[in-house]
């Protein structure tokens, strides 16, 4: 299962309890930021000759990469994953209700004639259900209507429910490897997430958002800023990071080689023991072979390090089906493992999440239901059909 939905489901009274008293400790030592203890190979110390705290950036020795250690005065403590699923759903009954509730006035019709199956049809390849699943559920539909014959309104409902979830598929595995490993040497070695898609998707949000809750679940998280086309791109990211105590490793300078940088952050999390590391890495369209190419070398690079744990290809949810054309070419450049579907909060389309699944067979992990810093949730596929139904 899930790591995350186990945590919700077994753990959110401890969550609450001593979740919350870890979060405190972290929180109240993030108020006076020490300097790491740990010394990584080459890694040389800002000194701090006015005791004040440490200087934000420290040099490594390879001259790609520098590390910035967050020095935010205040570090936040996230918002628990465990209310998140509640606010999916209230999100999504709000932006997904055009499908749910037009289904059911439809179904609940006494006679369904052919225009109403149209109907039916339609609603479902405008929710960007796609071609072949809305074929199947219509089908799957028909025969199940005409053997229930006259349809009271709660089967209505349930058969509905059962059929979308079907859909959406809860056999899936959903689970995010987070977990540090060990290699085949004995080395223990850092969870590597590597996040991809195209520019303005909403990648550095989400490994922002990301990180926190991981750092709410007491992981201990290092970022890595492989965008090394912009500046601002690793402030960006940066800025996430210091908010909740996070270091991130970035390019001395712009334009600096994303595979190195990649491969630094690894290695950095692995010197200092740290669970995870999430690579932020820089829009790029898919029929673009030069850039595409800088991602395979990204891949090939960072799983010399380390095992790549997760390939998460973030998809903007209001671009529908444009998103699957990307979808495909990133698959096979980069292993895609999960997908995160972003801005769910502003599209009655929640439909792309069926038709993505489909065409890639590599299931919706995590989405996107907002700008705020924890508007990120497990995907759950009860809780999204449940939405789409307003239940
Ligand atoms: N409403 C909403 N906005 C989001 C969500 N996720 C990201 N955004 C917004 O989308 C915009 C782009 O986000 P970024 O994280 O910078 O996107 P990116 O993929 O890193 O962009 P590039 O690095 O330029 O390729 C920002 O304004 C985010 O606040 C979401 O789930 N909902
Ligand atoms: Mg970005």
């Amino acid at each position: 299962m899930n790591d995350l939905t186990d945590l919700l489901v077994y753990g959110l009274p401890a969550l609450l309890v001593v979740g919350l008293g870890v979060v405190g400790l972290r929180s109240r030592r993030g108020r006076t930021p020490e300097p790491p203890t740990t010394t990584a190979e080459g890694v040389e110390h800002a000194p701090t000759t006015d005791g004040t705290a440490p200087t934000a950036t420290v040099e490594v020795s390879t001259g790609e990469a520098v590390v910035a250690e967050p020095v935010a005065p205040a570090v936040e403590a996230p918002e628990p994953v465990a209310g998140r699923l509640v606010r999916l759903r209230e999100r999504l009954a709000r932006s997904g209700s055009p499908l749910g509730t037009r289904l059911l006035q439809v179904l609940s019709r006494d006679h369904l004639s052919e225009d109403d199956w149209d109907e039916i049809e339609e609603t479902l390849l405008l929710a960007d259900v796609g071609a072949g699943p809305t074929a199947e559920l219509v089908d799957r539909l028909r025969e199940r209507v005409r053997v229930l014959g006259v349809r009271e309104p709660g089967a209505v409902h349930d058969l509905l429910r059962e059929q979308l979830l079907e859909l959406v598929d809860p056999t899936l595995d959903r689970t995010l490897r987070t977990a540090p490993g060990v290699a085949d040497d004995g080395t223990p070695h850092p969870a590597v997430v590597l996040v991809v898609g195209v520019n303005g998707t909403g990648k550095t949000t989400t490994v922002g958002k990301l990180a926190r809750v991981l750092v709410a679940e007491n992981r201990s998280v290092v970022l890595g800023a492989a965008d090394t086309f912009r500046a601002a791109a690793a402030d960006q990211l940066q800025t996430w990071g210091a908010r909740v105590g996070v270091p991130t490793v970035r390019s001395e300078k712009d334009g600096g080689d994303p595979a190195a940088v990649a491969f630094d952050a690894v290695r950095r999390a692995a010197d200092e023991g740290a669970d995870v590391v999430l690579v932020d890495t820089a829009g790029r369209l898919q029929n673009k072979a030069g850039l595409m190419d800088e991602l395979g070398k990204i891949t090939r690079v960072l799983s010399r390090r380390a095992p790549i744990g997760e390939v998460l290809l973030v998809l903007d949810a209001t671009t529908g089906q444009n998103g699957l054309n990307q979808a495909r070419v990133f698959r096979e450049v980069a292993g895609v493992t999960g997908i995160v579907l972003t801005k769910l909060d502003g599209t009655a389309k929640g439909g792309i999440v069926v038709a993505v699944q489909r065409e890639l067979g590599v299931p919706v992990k995590l989405v996107g239901l907002g700008e705020g810093p924890d508007d990120l949730a497990p995907f759950e596929p009860e809780a999204f059909v449940d939405g789409l139904l307003q239940d």
